[in-house]
């Protein structure tokens, strides 16, 4: 059983916290990739990983690697400190902070002192330019074909973003730098079924792929008094027919755990006496079955047909992001990870999906990867009140450091 320090592990999670705090509830953060206080965290979280007695650097997309001196086969572990907009002080931090915990703790146990962990914080996993940004260029999939034109929802080119914060041609990490057994990652749940089934820890079985459309309306902007309803091409009209077809249509393909999203809607120009001459709307729809994915984009594509068959304003629909596949855990690790739930919270801990995506989804395609959860209080997250009991947060960590021990002395790295 690893010991860690609790307390530790708290004040480094508030001090992150307080990199972007935002809000009246004291657990939001804004601290968007590439952002000042996302790069601000990163540099903190160097020093960090140097104070561990890591070497750190800060790659070409903004991950932040500190790698461990010890020789042999080497665990990953980590997760993202970039946010959402309207983000929580835990999404993606606790795993960043977890893993500098994980490090300390096994140097400071002559037993497990010889174990190598790297520690690591991905850059973007929320999207603002390309979902999972980081790890997916540590793991080859990140081509400069698409790099090139990224730009955010405000028009930031990625390429100033990077300038801006001193990254242009810095050097990028890749999953080949060294031998890894694999990536754990632990996370908020940010969901409600742990903490209603009085479980304390989640082993994650997959995570649930997703994808995503934009729709690009084209009316007659026109007066509201004036224009009579029959022969109007009003682009907010079509806009609500998208969207009833999606709820009416999607239960019918729709599997246990699917969700679908609109949480993005311009009308232009969005006054009440002016008929929408142009509208958008975004679709985010997630699943663990890659052919239900398929089946919703199908779906969308004939509402659209049927719209533009009407007469009146048109939609035109393309994607809105990378599609991200639906990935299975290591059922090794997911093994060591439930002995030591078993260990730390004897029948409190159960395995799970994640209907969250996160960056094991991605990494698994280079190496092994797990994933932890702890509860999330409310179920909520994405949002300023995203929180989570201390106990629970500490106790996530002792789990996440005895299963990484169990799985390093299972790969060899048995005690000198
Ligand atoms: O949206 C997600 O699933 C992740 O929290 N970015
Ligand atoms: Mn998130
Ligand atoms: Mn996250």
């Amino acid at each position: 059983m690893v010991t860690i320090n609790g307390g530790r592990l708290l004040d480094d999670l508030r001090a992150l916290r307080a990199m972007g705090a935002a809000g009246m509830g004291g657990t939001g953060v804004v601290r968007p990739a590439f952002s000042e206080m996302d790069m601000t965290a990163r540099r903190w979280l160097a020093g960090r990983y140097e104070e561990a007695g890591l070497t750190a650097q800060i790659d070409g997309v903004g991950n932040v690697l500190g790698r461990s001196p010890n020789p042999g086969p080497a665990l990953l572990i980590g997760s993202h400190s970039d946010t959402q907009p309207t983000g929580g002080w835990l999404d993606g931090a606790l795993g960043v902070v977890y893993g500098l915990e994980v490090v300390r703790a096994l140097a400071e146990d002559p037993a497990t002192a010889h174990l190598a962990v790297d520690a690591v914080s991905w850059q973007d996993e929320e999207s603002r330019f390309y979902g999972c940004m980081g790890s997916r260029s540590f793991c080859g999939e990140f081509p400069a074909t698409v790099e090139a034109d990224l730009k955010d929802k405000d028009g930031v080119a990625l390429a100033d973003a990077l300038e801006q914060a001193g990254l242009a041609d810095t050097p990028r990490l890749a999953a080949g730098d060294r031998d890894y057994l694999g990536f754990l990652e632990a996370h908020i749940e940010q969901g409600p079924h742990l903490e209603q089934d009085g479980r304390r820890i989640g082993i994650v079985e997959s995570i649930v792929g997703l994808g995503g459309m934009v729709f690009e309306f084209s009316g007659q902007q026109n007066h509201a008094g004036t224009t009579m309803m029959a022969g109007r091409k009003d682009a907010s009209a079509a806009l609500y027919a998208l969207a009833n077809g999606i709820n009416e249509e999607f239960p019918k393909v729709a599997g246990a755990r699917s969700v679908w999203t609109m949480g993005r809607v311009v009308l232009s120009p969005g006054a009440p006496s002016i008929v929408p001459g142009r509208a958008e709307l975004e679709l985010q729809f997630r699943d663990v079955d890659p052919a239900i994915l398929d089946k919703f984009e199908a779906v969308a594509h004939g509402l659209v047909e049927q719209i533009n068959s009407r007469g009146g304003a048109t939609v035109a629909a393309k994607p809105s992001r990378v599609r991200i596949s639906p990935a299975h855990m290591d059922p090794g690790f997911q093994q060591h990870l439930s002995q030591a739930a078993e260990l730390h919270a004897p029948g409190h801990w159960a395995a799970m999906p994640s209907g969250a995506f996160h960056d094991a989804g991605v990494v698994c395609g280079v190496m092994p990867c797990a994933m932890l959860f702890i509860p999330s209080i409310g179920g909520i997250s994405h949002d300023f009140a995203e929180d989570s009991h201390d106990e629970d947060i500490v106790l996530g960590c002792e789990v996440l450091a005895s299963g990484a021990a169990s799985i390093l002395r299972a790969a060899g790295g048995a005690a000198t």
